[in-house]
């Protein structure tokens, strides 16, 4: 890791990059590469679902149906390498809290349920037996709204419809996600503008559409398959108009590395036909000059007699407020547009000219919308524009907010969720004869300032590494060690089990890959991904130790030693044969999951309703709403904007899966041998009299009285616009307050945080 190397790269995502960098990681998890094998049955009916992203899987799959990235996360899974008990006795904890976080899970997978032993330091073995019977112990103990059930987004429907009901079962709906730090702006923003939380946009979609809008979505690193969507499109000569402060290679150009010929001929596809360099929090302003220009153009055509540029009947029959966000639009000008954007008027205009011309357009986005302190209104300012051309409810043309983890949609679908509600507790109340409580619960920000203020004593991780993903990580690490309780279900180590409570457990469970053998034989799981589409997915691999178990069974082993038995929940049938708890969901939520053993292996998956689809309209109105945002400033509560403090944006690199670092290779940004880089622009870099390859410290502006910095980060000159500057994720959250949120959605916001840099000494750089 200490051979440092950054040069811009050129080659395309995808190719022979994405080829090469496969290989090595497959020989680094010690798999070989005839064991390679395992990925033809990812993404395939009768085989396991990719444990990587949520973008949909093909009802016909190519023979490699899946990515880079996909792959990787698949190596990791299934590594040869091993942390067990021996591992434990040599480490202190004190001693692994100063490891990276690639070097923790680089241990390989966790073998044993492991209790924390507080006076060596060093977590020890113990039996599932007794660590039940202590957790249920503890548990009985605590005031229910005292305890945080968290969930990361990748156990199974199964797994998370007992998790929920186990929650609600013992007395609180807190049950934050993942999905809180993600695209909750989604879940709040869509449920308001046009009745549904997710997204209306199918695979089959892409084949109909003619322009596609991209926002803030990093698609050759995050989601790798969906350039071969991007890639058909392209070659059905549709523009992809791209709104993103840096130019990401996988936005760019694309070699289909499964293809023979462009591999052979190294050619490549060019993605974006206009590439916009927005500035961060920017969008609600690029947005509302594409909405003014075509405004103008409507009002041009309308004098002259030709057919209108605005869908004038959708308007009239399907929204509401369309008046109002004319009124806003007109209002705003474009000088200031233009400075809150960073894009020319002209280069808005052409966005919108292209928009204006297709008939069916699909809007893509991701954490480059969400992620921000205006994230609810800027996924809605998106909406505004869809309605303008009645892009919603039409074939080849919709929503499609990317998702991250791989059942993240799916877990909110079957009962994760802090508001109640988006929970049918009386059928609950029904199913299983009890009183659910009917308060809404903690969410992920609301968590963390409950620990801060001592009312949460206990904390249970269904996956996930809770205390790297949040923000404020000294402020948070600090304060989690007093809660009493911390048990985190998990497949590797990670700095969440380090930061721990008096009592603290780690739970070794199965991967998704691998067989899940019960009772009643090897059990099926299910997810949904990014576009509300079910799929089966069985385990093909040995358990990596006969001491882990399936999640469903940890789940149970929890709840039946912490509640009082009920008959009519049968944690152990459920158990025993999964098709029952599948049984279970289909009695709670009948319309949604009809039939749906039956259809839990249909190619492609099976689809969920979507009222907006169908141009049904499930909101307050009864129509699809136009929001009208409440200004253009990225942070309404900070004082404005000194010269000197730039907007960070934390940002994944190509060889990481959230806070699971794979390597040091970032390719496609040029960045090798470290993580600890400020991407800045050059002309920001002269004028805060810095040079590339400068070390300085980064220090956050806030309103509060703490101080929070990141040291001895190295500058590379990128191309981003003036006035932002961008570093990795998680190893910059602690320059996060956790104040800095979407005020709706509560998502913390990670793309525009106010920082000041200095000049440090010159010092060698640590990885
Ligand atoms: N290999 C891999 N795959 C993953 C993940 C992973 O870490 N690794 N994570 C998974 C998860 S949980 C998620 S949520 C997704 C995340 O996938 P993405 O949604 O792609 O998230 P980020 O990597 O945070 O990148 C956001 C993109 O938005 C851009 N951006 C930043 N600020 C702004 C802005 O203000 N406006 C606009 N228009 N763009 C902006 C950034 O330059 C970047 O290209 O990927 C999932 N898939
Ligand atoms: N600054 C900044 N912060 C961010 C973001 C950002 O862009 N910038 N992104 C946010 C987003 S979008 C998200 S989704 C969150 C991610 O937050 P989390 O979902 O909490 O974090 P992950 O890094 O995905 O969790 C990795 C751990 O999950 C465990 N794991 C892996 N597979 C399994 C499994 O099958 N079962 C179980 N039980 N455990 C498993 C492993 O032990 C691994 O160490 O982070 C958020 N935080
Ligand atoms: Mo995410």
């Amino acid at each position: 890791m200490s051979d440092v190397e950054i040069e811009p790269y050129d080659d395309p995502a995808g190719g022979w990059g994405s080829a090469r960098s496969l290989v090595e990681i497959l020989s680094r998890e010690q798999i070989p590469i005839s064991g390679a094998a395992l990925l033809l049955k990812q993404n395939k009916p009768g085989g396991f679902m990719c444990v990587s992203c949520a973008w949909p899987k093909p009802a016909k799959p190519a023979t490699f149906e899946y990515c880079e990235n996909g792959a990787k996360a698949t190596a990791w899974e299934q590594t040869r390498k091993r942390v067990g008990p021996d591992f434990f006795a040599k480490h202190t904890v004190a001693e692994l809290l100063t490891w990276t976080d690639f070097d923790l899970e680089a241990q390989g997978r966790l073998t044993h349920p492991l209790r924390y032993d507080p006076t060596s330091d060093r977590y020890a073995p113990i039996s599932w037996e007794d660590a039940f019977a202590e957790i249920g112990r503890e548990l009985c103990g605590f005031d229910p709204k005292s305890v945080v059930y968290y969930s990361s987004g990748r156990a199974s429907l199964e797994t998370s419809y007992m998790y929920g009901l186990f929650a609600r079962l013992y007395g609180n709906n807190n049950l934050p996600d993942s999905s809180n730090m993600c695209h909750e702006p989604t879940s709040t923003g869509l449920k308001a503008s046009i009745g549904v939380p997710v997204g209306t946009t199918v695979l089959e979609d892409f084949e109909s559409t003619d322009c596609i809008l991209f926002f803030g979505q990093n698609v050759g690193s995050n989601a790798p398959r969906m350039l071969h969507p991007l890639q058909d499109a392209r070659r059905r000569k549709v523009p992809i108009i791209t709104f993103n402060p840096l130019r990401e290679r996988g936005l760019e150009r694309f070699t289909d590395p499964q293809s023979p010929v462009e591999m052979l001929t190294k050619s490549s596809t060019r993605i974006s036909t206009q590439y916009h360099q927005v500035k961060a929090g920017g969008d609600i302003a690029a947005i509302t000059g594409m909405c003014k220009a075509l405004l103008a153009t409507d009002r041009e055509t309308q004098a002259e007699g030709r057919p209108r540029v605005l869908d004038a009947v959708f308007i009239a029959e399907h929204t509401y407020g369309f008046e109002d966000f004319v009124g806003f639009c007109d209002r705003q000008d474009w000088a200031v547009l233009e400075k809150r954007s960073g894009l020319t008027r002209e280069a808005l205009e052409a966005a919108a000219a292209v928009y204006g011309r297709a008939e069916r357009v699909i809007g893509i986005y991701g954490m480059g919308l969400t992620q921000h302190r205006k994230g609810t209104e800027t996924v809605q300012m998106l909406v505004n524009l869809m309605l303008l051309r009645g892009n919603i409810g039409k074939p080849g043309a919709g929503l499609c907010p990317v998702r991250g983890h791989s059942n993240v949609q799916g877990q909110r679908t079957v009962g994760i969720a802090e508001k109640p509600e988006l929970v049918p507790l009386d059928r609950l109340a029904d199913l299983y004869g009890f009183e659910p409580p009917r308060d809404k619960g903690l969410n992920t920000v609301e968590a963390c300032e409950g620990i801060i203020a001592g009312s949460v004593k206990a904390f249970i991780g269904l996956g996930g590494n809770f205390v790297r993903a949040i923000p404020d990580t000294e402020r948070m690490e600090e304060a989690w060690r007093s809660m009493r309780l911390t048990v985190q279900v998990s497949t590797k180590l990670n700095r969440s089990h380090l930061v721990n409570g008096a009592v603290a457990y780690i739970l070794p469970c199965l991967g998704r890959i691998e067989i899940d053998e019960q009772a009643t034989g090897p059990q099926a799981v299910s997810m949904e991904d990014s576009t509300s589409c079910f799929h089966g997915s069985v385990g093909v691999t040995k358990p990596v130790s006969d001491h882990v178990r399936s999640e469903p069974w940890i789940v149970a082993g929890i709840a039946k030693a912490t509640l009082p038995p009920n008959p009519k929940v049968d944690w152990d049938a459920w158990v025993g044969d999964y098709a029952k708890v599948r049984d279970a969901i289909e009695a709670t939520y009948p319309i949604v999951f009809k039939d749906f053993n039956a259809r839990l292996f249909e190619p492609g998956g099976t689809h969920k309703p979507l009222a907006a689809r169908e141009r049904r309209w499930d909101t307050e109105t009864g129509k699809a709403n136009f929001v009208v945002p409440q200004g253009l400033d990225e942070d309404p509560d900070m004082p404005a904007r000194h010269a000197d403090v730039l907007d960070l944006i934390t940002l994944r690199s190509n060889d990481q899966f959230n806070t699971t670092v794979y390597g040091y290779h970032d390719r496609f940004r040029g960045v090798k041998g470290t993580r600890q880089v400020l991407f800045m622009n050059e002309v920001d870099i002269a004028r805060l009299d810095l040079a590339d390859g400068d070390t300085v410290d980064v220090v956050t502006e806030s309103n509060d009285q703490y101080v929070r910095a990141v040291k001895g980060l190295r500058v590379v000159k990128y191309s981003i616009p003036e006035g932002n500057c961008g570093g990795y994720y998680p190893e910059m959250n602690v320059l996060i307050p956790l104040s800095h949120h979407d005020k709706q959605a509560k998502t913390p916001a990670a793309k525009a945080i106010p920082v000041r840099i200095a000049k440090a000494g010159p010092r060698p750089m640590p990885n």
